[in-house]
């Protein structure tokens, strides 16, 4: 596939396909990850007991490893998982929330990284950078108010960590060592939504399932979902943040193709 425009078409590919898209992600967000892939078309499944994890993630399409509320028998669990997909070619997408905030988080990132093969990785600035022991701004889960150079710091980590690193906030941008692709698209009532992020990493996993190579898949995840969230702002964005999430929800079920073509901004870097 050759450019972005076609690469939308993959929204048509995960609702025909309906993909099981394996999560292991975290407390806060569960619910919300659920019925955002379902409203996406996807078919979302939560399962961590580390009995079950290596089967689930060999029926799924991807498996997607979140660590906002991390503790060590998830993360064993999610060893295994990763493990178990890599086995059966299933793509992993990595979030790493919160990598940076505490050591605990950091060295995990860097463990799931270093033991398991991961397709794309999807983080705000702050969370890729600690990823390769650069300093970022960081507060808790959130990306701190840091500033620097985003477009090479996720050419950097994409050539350093193996992996398609997706930086996500006012500007998306989507690296493999090789391709760069900035993504202009979203609006600022996603970060008033908790787990808006998380839900876009799991979002990434549903496309990745349908299409093999990652930073294509990224890419259309990206901005498919950026203008999902422009169509909720606009129908519903002057009510605040509770009608914003319904209304997200609601754009990402009827967002078309035809609507990504359209309103999407995607350039090569
Ligand atoms: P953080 O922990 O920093 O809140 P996150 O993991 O929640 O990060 P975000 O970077 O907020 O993830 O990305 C989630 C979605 O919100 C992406 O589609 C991104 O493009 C969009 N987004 C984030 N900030 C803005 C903004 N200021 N304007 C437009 N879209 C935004
Ligand atoms: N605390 C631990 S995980 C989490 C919070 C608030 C959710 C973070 O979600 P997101 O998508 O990074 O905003
Ligand atoms: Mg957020
Ligand atoms: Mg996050």
């Amino acid at each position: 596939m050759a450019n972005w425009h076609e690469w939308v078409e993959l929204l048509e590919r995960v609702r025909e396909e309906n993909p099981l898209v394996h999560n292991i992600t975290n407390v806060v967000v569960t619910n919300f990850t659920a019925n955002g892939l379902l409203a996406l078309g996807a078919s979302p499944v939560m399962a961590y007991a580390k009995e079950e994890v290596g089967e689930m993630a060999q029926l799924a399409g991807a498996l997607v490893l979140n660590i906002g509320t991390l503790n060590d028998k998830e993360v064993e669990a999610m060893l295994v998982a990763g493990q178990a997909a890599n086995e059966a070619g299933v793509p992993v997408i990595f979030d790493p929330v919160g990598a940076g905030a505490t050591r605990y988080r950091t060295e995990t990132a860097r463990r799931i990284v270093g033991q398991v093969k991961l397709a794309v990785i999807r983080g705000n600035a702050a969370e890729i950078a600690h990823m390769i022991g650069e300093a970022w701004a960081i507060k808790g889960v959130d990306a701190g108010g840091g500033s620097g150079d985003r477009v090479a710091l996720a050419k950097r980590a994409a050539e350093q960590l193996g992996a398609v690193v997706a930086i996500t906030g006012k500007e998306d941008v989507v690296a493999d060592g090789q391709r760069t692709y900035l993504i202009q698209n979203g609006h600022p009532l996603l970060t008033k939504v908790t787990g808006a992020g998380c839900l876009l990493t799991s979002v990434v996993g549903a496309f990745a399932a349908v299409e093999r190579d990652a930073a294509a898949a990224a890419v259309a995840a990206l901005v498919y979902y950026g203008v999902a969230a422009e169509q909720a702002a606009a129908k519903a964005g002057e009510r605040g943040p509770g009608s914003f999430q319904t209304a997200f929800l609601d754009a990402l079920a009827y967002t078309s193709v035809d609507d990504v073509k359209r309103y999407g901004r995607v350039e090569q870097r």
